[in-house]
């Protein structure tokens, strides 16, 4: 196989909010904490430490849910400052193991270690040593994966959470994929998991058994991507220098709103000013974002990656009427939106951003 040569590690921080909130309040620790709105407000959960796991409670669960499953949670705002930070930290670490590095989101990134020659070059060694500096310069503790493709590594670092460290060797790759449920592949979202298993597609083997032309004709150009995987075969190389091709507009309101219809209309403009600004960047997009903060501060944003390429004349409303759909505009007042477009590729778009509940970064 022509990528087993590379040795990746994905390292993701473990309950990274809650463990930053953890470390500077003592009083935290051991303590089941939850990091995002309050119980009484419509807020959700942004992540939670392992303490509060154990009560149910997960990332992207209403608050109030999480109330009742844990009335003694401790519920912290977040400190986005603290949590750049760190992040800053862990990626200068990074750097010092790899010039191939690719920050996913804050917590986590993806390193090409093939070239490093600590350790003999062990992977698994040289993944210990970060999560020893990491330790040691930011007290918080990270997982690592370790394996030969980016697919895998990043299903490694999740294996073993917390504190974990995964291996998957090339002997191991394949058999490893065969076994794991469809909705565990990075890359295939909650309505592909469900046309999968209508079609009798379970696990990575039930998806191996299945032919390019199958898989191209009920899936379209993600057919061939899932061919692949399923073989546990990935060469989407570590990219230090992704370009991130897109522009992205956004407003803060003086009063909040909350009437949809006037969403939607603060909605087109955006997305008018952002095709004006590609044009002028001579850019296409085919992915259209919408952020929404909310009027407590807390943000989301919304993802579609159309089949064909964003233009003005495109009747847009039904897009950010679905895209609306799994918000709570209309209850929630808003304090900004943002529109931005993207001409990412799509799988790469699947695999490296979370697909629902993003929380971005507070900018302000
Ligand atoms: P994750 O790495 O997905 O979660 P985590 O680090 O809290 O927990 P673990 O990796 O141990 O399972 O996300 C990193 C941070 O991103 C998380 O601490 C908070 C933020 N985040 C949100 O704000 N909303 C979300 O829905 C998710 C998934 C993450
Ligand atoms: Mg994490």
């Amino acid at each position: 196989m022509p990528d087993q040569g590379r040795k990746i590690i994905h390292i993701d921080m473990d309950a990274f909010f809650a463990a930053v909130e953890q470390r500077d309040h003592p009083k935290y620790q051991n303590k089941p904490i939850i990091v995002g709105g309050k119980p009484n407000s419509r807020g959700v959960v942004a992540t939670c430490s392992y303490e509060a796991r154990k009560f149910g409670i997960h990332s992207a669960m209403p608050s109030s849910q999480a109330y009742r499953l844990c009335p003694q949670a401790i519920f912290v705002k977040p400190r986005f400052e603290a949590y750049k930070e760190a992040s800053s930290d862990i990626r200068q670490i990074f750097k010092q193991y790899s010039e191939l590095v690719e920050p996913l989101s804050l917590d986590e990134a993806y390193l090409d270690v093939s070239q490093n020659t600590v350790h003999q070059g062990s992977a698994t060694l040289i993944a210990t040593d970060i999560k020893q500096a990491i330790l040691k310069k930011t007290g918080l503790i990270a997982s690592a994966g370790v394996s030969y493709n980016k697919f895998l590594a990043k299903i490694a670092s999740d294996m073993d959470k917390p504190d974990g460290l995964y291996l998957i060797t090339p002997e191991q790759g394949e058999q490893f994929v065969e076994t794991l449920a469809v909705g565990k592949f990075h890359g295939i979202g909650k309505a592909t998991e469900k046309k999968m298993h209508a079609l009798g597609i379970k696990t990575g083997w039930d998806l191996k058994q299945q032919s390019v032309s199958f898989l191209t004709q009920n899936f379209g150009k993600s057919g061939q991507y899932y061919f692949n995987i399923s073989r546990a075969i990935d060469l989407r190389p570590v990219n230090n220098h992704r370009e991130s091709k897109s522009v992205g507009v956004e407003s803060t309101f003086q009063v909040d709103i909350k009437d949809r219809r006037e969403v939607l209309k603060h909605l087109q403009l955006l997305l008018d000013k952002a095709l004006k600004k590609l044009n002028e960047k001579q850019l296409e997009a085919q992915t259209l974002t919408i952020k929404i903060k909310y009027h407590d501060f807390v943000q989301i944003t919304r993802s579609r990656t159309l089949p064909n390429t964003i233009s003005k004349s495109m009747n847009a409303l039904p897009i950010f009427e679905s895209l609306l759909r799994s918000t709570d505009i209309g209850q929630r007042k808003v304090r900004l939106l943002g529109v931005t477009l993207s001409s990412f590729n799509k799988h790469e778009q699947l695999l490296n951003y979370r697909q629902l509940d993003l929380f971005e970064l507070n900018k302000e």
